[in-house]
């Protein structure tokens, strides 16, 4: 079996080590030294090059190296009948979580203001706010949004959460659906967003979620850039509507120099590491996708193309 490892950000080398130790035998080719075209059988791959998946004539899996497969599905010349399967690591959700939970408790304990009195050389106490008043909703409740909500509840906050389909979480209100959006919202103070995105929730964070926040709320973006309507956003942080945005993530990356998020004095951001693929927690999960496929047994963790994740 032959394996094609094509990423813009991932280590082939860790790679390789973790999969040779779970599949024996295992031939990885790194693009773009990839031998005959027809040895490959699947391909492990984050933000690949439009289009060169179609030069693999006996490819019959594509496998991403993220939670996300809005990569995959973005190229428009992938084979219609190859399967795509997402990586589900308890690393990864775990990582997601943590980021999270960090940025709830920043903005909880006025580390935002902390950080800007520390330049002006300021001294100011700010009353220490009470853990049980402020309500966290997060938004998208799979495998990383349900762990986002578990530890970010852990720590004493109130956590609501929202999704396409109802859920049920313990310790979290859940809403569901267009219908469950409004009421969520109107009742998030810090809004987490773990959403994947589709072409249902391109631009849910706009001009008219964000003002359906109540006044002063923070926004913590960890999912995609696309699903913010940027000048939305900083129309909403310039009138005070949301109080500050922890963005991971961003419509193009890297973030161009000229954008204004960098300088934006209520925006904090990060280079899309939120969490990682960690080979060494994410390779069992894709060793067993190998094994399935070699033995001809449907793939775990299938995105739903239609669905779009
Ligand atoms: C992912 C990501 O999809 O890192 O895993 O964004």
């Amino acid at each position: 079996m032959a394996l094609l490892f094509l990423s813009d950000s991932d280590d082939p080398v860790a790679w390789n080590a973790a999969l040779a130790k779970r599949v024996p035998g295992l031939d990885m080719r790194v693009w773009p030294e990839t031998g005959a075209a027809a040895d490959i059988d699947a391909a492990l791959v984050w933000n690949h090059p439009p289009g060169v998946l179609k030069a693999f004539p006996k490819l019959r899996a594509i496998l991403s190296l993220g939670a996300g497969v809005n990569h995959v599905l973005d190229d428009p010349e992938i084979p219609a009948d190859i399967p795509i399967a997402r990586i589900v690591d308890p690393g990864l959700a775990t990582g997601m979580a943590e980021y999270a939970a960090l940025a709830v408790l920043r903005y909880h304990r006025n580390f935002d203001v902390y950080e800007r009195q520390q330049r002006e050389q300021r001294w100011r106490r700010l009353p220490i706010p009470v853990t049980t008043a402020r309500r966290v909703g997060v938004l998208g409740l799979g495998e990383i949004g349900s762990a986002c909500a578990r530890m970010i509840a852990g720590l004493g906050f109130p956590v609501t959460g929202w999704s396409r389909t109802a859920k049920s979480l313990p310790g979290v209100a859940c809403y569901a659906g267009p219908d469950g959006l409004a009421p969520f919202l109107n009742t998030t103070d810090i809004l987490v967003c773990v959403l994947p995105l589709t072409a249902a929730t391109r631009g849910i964070i706009n001009q008219t979620t964000l003002a359906k926040l109540p006044r002063s709320a923070f926004l913590i973006n960890i999912a995609r850039g696309a699903h913010v309507v940027d000048q939305d956003l900083i129309a909403a942080l310039d009138s005070g509507q949301l109080a500050g945005a922890t963005l991971d993530v961003f419509a193009h990356e890297p973030l161009p120099r000229e954008h204004p998020f960098w300088s934006h004095p209520k925006v904090t951001l990060t280079p899309h590491i939120a969490s990682i693929t960690n080979p060494e927690t994410a390779a069992d999960g894709v060793a067993e996708n190998l094994r399935r496929l070699h033995d001809g047994r449907p793939l775990l963790y299938l995105a739903d193309r239609a669905r779009g994740y």
